[in-house]
């Protein structure tokens, strides 16, 4: 299937309203400057962006049952904090009800909350640009943001921490996913990739 923006921001227009399709089109801006600093493809970067909170908006109950039927829980974590799942839904429903083929936009789509290990520079992008686009507003994001300008892998590596810190602070159950990103991107870091 061709890519093309058009079609991702139909999508995007169609799912988000409000301030969550504002945030959407932040993570795209970011996520195509982002992507052209580092030499990514900047028009993948942006569709993936537009389309990775599709199924934010779906009633959580309804995600819990459609994440039930494609398969797509892996841990008890994910139904106790079912908030994680709507990247895995929007991605296996762009594949198998949309007909996306591009695998790396659909890993970036499904991996946009928790990360995951050996993630893409693509993937890093999207899941840094979700934490960062000019509409969020926490006191450390704007350190964050040089650190991704500058370095990808160390700017995704921060914006990890900032997530357990923050989970840590709140007292949310953090999921292993979360874990199991921050040790493998600390580990690329220390010893290549
Ligand atoms: O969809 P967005 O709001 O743009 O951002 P997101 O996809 O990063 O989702 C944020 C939600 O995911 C937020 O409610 C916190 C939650 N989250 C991310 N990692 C974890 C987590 N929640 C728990 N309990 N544990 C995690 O490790
Ligand atoms: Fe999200
Ligand atoms: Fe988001």
């Amino acid at each position: 299937m061709e890519i093309r923006i058009e079609d991702a921001l139909a999508l995007a227009t169609r799912a988000n309203s409000g301030a969550r399709l504002e945030h959407t089109l932040g993570v795209a801006a970011l996520a195509e400057s982002l992507a052209q600093r580092h030499g990514l493809d900047p028009v993948r970067a942006k569709y993936a962006a537009l389309v990775h909170d599709l199924a934010k908006e779906l009633d959580l109950n309804a995600q819990v049952r459609l994440a039930r039927s494609w398969n797509l829980i892996k841990y008890p974590e994910d139904e106790l904090a079912p908030a994680v799942l709507h990247g895995p839904v929007a991605a296996y429903w762009l594949e198998h009800v949309y007909g996306l083929d591009d695998q790396e936009i659909l890993r970036a789509v499904a991996h946009h909350t928790l990360g995951a290990p050996g993630m893409s520079r693509l993937e890093m992008l999207i899941y840094s640009a979700d934490l960062t686009e000019p509409n969020r507003d926490f006191p450390e994001v704007d350190i964050l943001r040089r650190a991704l300008y500058d370095n990808l892998e160390k700017g995704t590596l921060a914006c990890v921490e900032h997530t357990l810190n923050y989970l840590r602070d709140t007292k949310r159950l953090i999921h292993p996913l979360t874990c199991l990103t921050h040790a493998d991107l600390g580990r690329r870091l220390q010893f290549g990739p």
